[in-house]
């Protein structure tokens, strides 16, 4: 019986130690070859022991027989399922691939990259706003019809927000401005501040329109922070973004937290079209008077432009909706 167990462990050690099929082939015939197998052996013993040890031996025997043909199997099947360069070392590895950062991040981070360069602080604000800070507060009251620029995700009225001061609606945040009045009511001008972040639009999806899209905000406000100094800024960003050879303008437009108001257009070099690519102007008094400064000691001006706009431009991407259909054939190409 001793001896049973001994062979038992014997198995699973040398079984333990196989790194190749070769090896657990030379065991098994070893233990249970059918002319000099050590098992096999045992079993056509039995047939010699007296009737009282056959009992007691002959079910042990023929036990250990089946754990060991279980024990092959199953190290073959293991050996199998393995990296085939276990069973051949000097076989090459199976080719890992590394992943790549998403276009969106790609872009955004160069974007970041210029203004900080710049001298721009990165800030950050919630993606649920309140009514408060998404609209009144930019000097875009309730009824007033500047609100259908941005159809909005509203969220249930029961939904209560500890911190807010404020009105208590609470939405998806559709742009990235409310973070310019909650930096303005905390900081002492001047500073210079871009803020990145996600923002979520109650719109129908085409090809440039997505209803959760990023926005990249800007805010410069000084004593005597002018559209001049904008202009120096943009045109700066847009030509480290673009490259030198793009021509930009821009050109009147509307925003009801910004006086005067501009949208920026740029020309990428071999096109002859216009393209918009952000919205931008001077702070309107009645926004720096939300965030609590004084419109006569503080001015500065604004911007905001959508991260997926720049990098369908930079990329020559045509639908904004690859970016998030998680395609690993598009997503890998970056
Ligand atoms: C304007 C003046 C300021 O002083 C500061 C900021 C702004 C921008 C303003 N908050 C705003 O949201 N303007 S916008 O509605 O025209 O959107 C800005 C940019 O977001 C657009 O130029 C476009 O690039 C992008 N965008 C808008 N709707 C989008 C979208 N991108 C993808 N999908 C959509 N549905």
């Amino acid at each position: 019986m001793k001896d049973l167990n001994k062979i038992e462990q014997e198995v699973i050690k040398s079984l333990d130690k196989s790194l190749k099929e070769g090896d657990v082939l030379e065991i098994k015939n070893y233990y249970l070859g059918r002319k000099s197998g050590v098992i096999t052996y045992l079993l056509k013993s039995i047939k010699d022991l007296s009737d009282g040890d056959k009992k007691k031996f002959a079910p042990q025997i023929q036990s250990l027989k089946e754990k060991t043909e279980k024990m092959i199997e199953n190290k073959l099947k293991e050996l199998s399922m393995s990296d085939i360069s276990f069973k051949d070392l000097t076989l090459p590895n199976k080719k890992i691939r590394h992943g790549s950062l998403h276009p969106l991040t790609i872009v955004e981070r160069k974007i970041v990259d210029i203004f900080t360069a710049m001298n721009f602080s990165v800030v950050d604000g919630p993606e649920i706003e309140s009514e408060w800070y998404n609209f009144d507060a930019l000097n875009i009251p309730e009824f007033h019809p500047a609100r259908e620029m941005w159809d909005t995700f509203w969220i249930k009225k029961d939904y209560k927000k500890k911190d807010s001061k404020k009105r208590e609606n609470f939405l998806m945040r559709t742009h990235t401005s409310p973070v310019q009045v909650r930096f303005m009511e905390k900081h002492k001008p001047p500073f210079q501040i871009i803020a990145p972040g996600r923002v979520f639009r109650y719109e129908a999806t085409d090809a440039s329109h997505e209803v959760n899209f990023h926005q990249i905000e800007g805010l410069m406000i000084g004593e005597s922070i002018s559209m001049a100094n904008f202009k120096y800024i943009v045109e700066n960003f847009l030509k480290k973004f673009f490259g030198d050879d793009i021509t930009f303008r821009m050109r009147p437009s509307y925003f009801p937290f910004t006086e005067p108001s501009v949208e920026i257009d740029i020309k990428l070099p071999n096109s002859d079209k216009w393209l918009e690519v952000m919205g931008a102007g001077m702070v309107h008094r009645n926004v720096l008077k939300s965030a609590g400064l004084n419109h006569e000691e503080w001015q500065g001006f604004a911007f905001g432009l959508g991260v997926e706009r720049f990098a369908m431009l930079y990329y020559g991407i045509p639908d904004i909706r690859l970016f998030y259909a998680g395609d690993l054939r598009f997503n890998r190409q970056f």
